[in-house]
C-alpha cells in the first residue's frame, strides 16, 4: 500500500486491489476473488470505469423491485464483504433486508470472518452463520445450497454480485426475482436474472441506496411501472451496443 504513489494515474484502482488483497490475508476473500476481480477490471475498463445511462435504468428499476419486495435479502460473499461493507449495511437498513452470508468457497472461518467484517460496519444481525445456513437449495449442488431460513430461503428478491452462474438460475427456478450486479453483461449471471446491472459493485450500492432513499415515497403504482417496464435482456443489449461503439469510436481516435 505504502509503494503506490499519491501522484499514480490509476492510484484509486490499485487501492481497491490492495483492500481484496488484504481481505485476502484475513482469509475472507478467496485467491480466486482475486482472478473475478480482474477479470471485472477489464469489463470496466471496456465500459469507460463510470455508471452508464444504462446502468442508471437498472438501478432504478432496482430500487422499485426492492421497494415493492415483501421479504428482500442481501446475500453477501468475499468479494462483497471486502469492497464495500459499511454501503452493504446502509443498503440493508433503507430497504430493510437483512444481510446473509453466502459463499462458494464456504468453511466456518470466512463465514464467521465475513460476518465479523459486516458488523464492524454496523450490522446488527448477519445471517447465513454456522447452523444459521441449515435450510437447503435443492437446486443447488455447490455450498451456496446452504441457506438461513429467515433468509435467503423464505426471501421474494436476492440481491447478489459478482457470482458464479448456477445461483441466480436456482433462485429464479425457485420464483424468487434476482438482482444482480456484474460487470460483464455475457455472463449466465447476467443473462438469467431479473435485473442485471452491468456496472462496478462500488459504484452500485451507494447509488442503489440514493435512489431508493428518492423514490421511498412513490406510490405502489408508480413503482410497478417503473419495475415492469424494465426489460433485462434489452438493458444487455445497450450494455452490450454501448461497448461495441465505445471501441469503435476509441479505435478512431488512435
Ligand atoms: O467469496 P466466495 O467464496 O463466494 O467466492 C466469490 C467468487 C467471486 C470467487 C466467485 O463467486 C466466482 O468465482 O465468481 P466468478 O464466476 O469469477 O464471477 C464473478 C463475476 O463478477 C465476473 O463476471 C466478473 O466480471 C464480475 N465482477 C468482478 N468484480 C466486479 C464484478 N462485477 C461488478 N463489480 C465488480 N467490482
Amino acid at each position: 500500500r505504502n509503494l503506490i504513489p499519491s501522484t499514480h494515474p490509476r492510484k484509486d484502482t490499485l487501492l481497491v486491489r490492495e483492500k481484496l488483497v488484504e481481505q485476502m490475508e484475513t482469509g475472507a476473500v478467496v485467491p480466486q476473488g482475486l482472478i473475478a476481480h480482474g477479470r471485472g477490471e477489464c469489463f470496466d475498463y471496456l465500459l469507460g470505469e463510470r455508471t452508464n445511462a444504462f446502468a442508471e435504468r437498472s438501478i432504478e428499476a432496482a430500487a422499485a423491485l426492492l421497494l415493492l419486495s415483501s421479504y428482500p435479502v442481501i446475500s453477501v460473499n468475499g468479494n462483497m464483504a471486502a469492497l464495500a461493507p459499511k454501503e452493504l449495511v446502509e443498503l440493508s437498513k433503507e430497504v430493510h433486508a437483512p444481510l446473509e452470508v453466502n459463499l462458494f468457497y464456504r468453511n466456518e472461518e470466512r463465514e464467521k470472518k465475513i460476518g465479523e467484517i459486516l458488523r464492524d460496519a454496523g450490522a446488527s444481525e448477519v445471517l447465513g452463520v454456522g447452523i444459521d445456513a441449515s435450510e437447503t437449495i435443492q437446486e443447488l449442488f455447490s455450498e451456496r445450497r446452504k441457506v438461513s431460513s429467515r433468509g435467503i430461503y423464505r426471501a421474494d428478491t436476492v440481491f447478489l454480485a459478482m457470482e458464479d452462474g448456477d445461483r441466480t438460475e436456482a433462485l429464479i427456478k425457485l420464483g424468487k426475482k434476482v438482482i444482480a450486479v456484474d460487470l460483464n453483461p455475457l455472463s449466465r449471471t447476467s443473462m438469467t436474472a431479473s435485473i442485471t446491472i452491468v456496472d462496478n459493485f462500488i459504484r452500485v450500492v451507494p447509488k442503489l441506496t440514493t435512489r431508493v432513499k428518492e423514490m421511498k415515497n412513490m406510490s405502489k403504482d408508480e413503482l410497478q411501472r417503473i419495475f415492469q417496464s424494465f426489460n433485462n435482456k434489452d438493458n444487455l443489449k445497450e450494455s452490450l451496443k454501448f461497448i461495441s461503439e465505445r471501441m469503435s469510436q476509441l479505435a478512431l481516435s488512435l
